[in-house]
């Protein structure tokens, strides 16, 4: 994922709070200083990057972190927030009944989306997808255009030797009638001169469009504000979609453009092939940029006394391989106040503790498990809880009789016990879920010794 370099400048802004138990205001007007500075070299435009910084700074000066959460982890969930709500919440395109206009200037990928988008509904959605090649101005568009649908049962319409785009585009549309979907691709150019502003704004009045898509490369800098104004102004700019995000792009001018317009990204590209699209989603694509896996999704829903603090120190403990029955009843405990497992499962990333692909039956049954775990548990002695291996058949007689259960549901709590035990250490050998877990944790080594 590219905007490397902006997620690192956030997180050693951010640390300049870790180990800080309260926060003064030097150390906050530290941080939003290092902020801006980190979000105007990732190219967002001067004045965003100064209401952005001075709103965290305000709420880091009168929200206090909730009890337990930690000063940097509470900044972090601002600094979240807050480029969560530039962003806007995910748009929702239901393609039926649509007409799509790409605009955007020369090079930033328009055709190459435009099948890509094609490709997408088709395959995603099942609706019938025609596209229109209305770009006069680059020799061979209608080729590159066929050609990145060769092998898709896409319609492509275009008039190769046809110079008035307009006529292209009526035509056009009369041509693919009972398409579903019809997506209709434009010039650009270095920049907008005015034949071209002339001939975009014919084009949208004869489309009709119903969603005009401004496709912007990850690599435009500081201009993406002006020239998204522009189309905007043109057009009326309703999606934008932010493309070579497989680069190395700092891409803080795409949000740049999305600030100016207010046209949330729908699509991101990251790559050169027809099926390099991903469906944009802000708050995963922020808690990306930010290195905080879903796990931010996860505390979100959390009650105010779940203690944060707690649940990072457990889960470092769970992934040094010593786990002991009240570290599970922590965990059994912590996850009963934070919600369902359904909801716990939505948030972690995908196949982490193997949950992923558990049937809903299989969730359900988990849950009534532990409702019944935790009444056994409280019948044992702190002792047996840290040592379970000491619990042998007298013990297990006693704690069932303690607890009203039997024997049986004893001996299935210490499976469960032995097989989380089991997979804690499978996670432990796991090196890419180690990192995944470093980078939610925000630690630099968890301490993997399995005593
Ligand atoms: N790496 C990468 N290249 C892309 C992406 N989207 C487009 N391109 C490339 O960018 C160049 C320009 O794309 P094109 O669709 O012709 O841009 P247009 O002039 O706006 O129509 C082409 O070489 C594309 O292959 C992307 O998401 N990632
Ligand atoms: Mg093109």
């Amino acid at each position: 994922m590219a905007l490397e370099g902006l997620k690192n400048r956030i997180l050693s802004s951010v640390g300049l709070l870790s180990g800080k138990r309260e926060a003064d205001e030097e150390a906050i007007r530290e941080l939003t200083k290092s902020l801006r500075r980190a979000l105007l070299e990732a190219d967002f435009n001067v004045r965003q990057a100064k209401e952005l910084t001075e709103r965290i700074e305000r709420r880091l000066l009168e929200e206090q972190p909730r009890p337990g959460v930690r000063l940097d982890t509470h900044a972090m969930n601002l600094i979240y927030t807050e480029l969560v709500r530039l962003l806007g919440p995910a748009r929702e395109i239901r393609p039926h009944n649509e007409t799509v206009l790409m605009v955007g200037l020369y090079g930033q990928g328009k055709t190459t989306t435009t099948a890509k988008i094609a490709e997408w509904w088709r395959r995603h959605h099942g609706v019938k997808v025609a596209v229109i090649e209305a770009d006069v101005h680059r020799p061979g568009a209608y080729e590159q255009l066929c050609q990145l649908l060769e092998d898709s049962p896409v319609e492509v319409y275009g008039e190769p030797d046809e110079t008035d785009a307009v006529k292209i585009v009526r035509n056009g549309i009369a041509a693919v009638g009972t398409a579903d979907v019809v997506i209709i691709d434009t010039a650009g150019r270095d920049s907008l001169d005015e034949g071209l502003r002339e001939e975009l704004s014919r084009i949208a009045k004869v489309a009709n469009a119903t969603e005009r898509f401004l496709v912007i490369d990850a690599q435009v800098g500081q201009a993406a504000g002006p020239v998204a104004q522009t189309f905007h102004d043109l057009v009326g700019v309703t999606g934008t979609i932010v493309t070579k995000l497989d680069g190395t792009a700092r891409g803080g001018g795409a949000l740049s453009a999305v600030a100016t317009t207010g046209a949330p990204i729908v699509f991101v590209g990251d790559g050169e092939r027809v099926q390099d699209l991903e469906k944009f989603e802000s708050d995963r694509f922020i808690s990306r940029l930010l290195g905080m896996g879903d796990i931010k999704g996860l505390i979100d829903l959390a009650p105010e006394d779940l203690d944060q603090e707690e649940a990072i120190r457990l889960t470092q403990r769970l992934m040094s391989g010593r786990f002991t029955l009240t570290d599970m009843y922590t965990q059994m405990e912590m996850m009963s106040k934070i919600g369902t497992v359904d909801k716990i499962l939505s948030h972690l990333p995908d196949g982490m503790f193997g949950m992923g692909s558990m049937s809903s039956a299989q969730k359900t049954q988990m849950q009534s498990s532990l409702a019944k775990f935790r009444v056994i548990m409280d019948s044992m002695t702190q002792q047996e809880k840290d040592e379970p291996l000491l619990l042998k058949s007298q013990r297990i007689r006693r704690i069932a009789r303690g607890s009203g259960t039997n024997e049986k549901d004893v001996k299935a709590l210490l499976n469960q016990w032995n097989r989380s035990k089991k997979m804690m250490r499978g996670m432990k050998g796991d090196r890419k879920m180690r990192r995944q877990m470093q980078s939610m944790l925000d630690v630099d080594d968890l301490d993997l010794d399995m005593g």
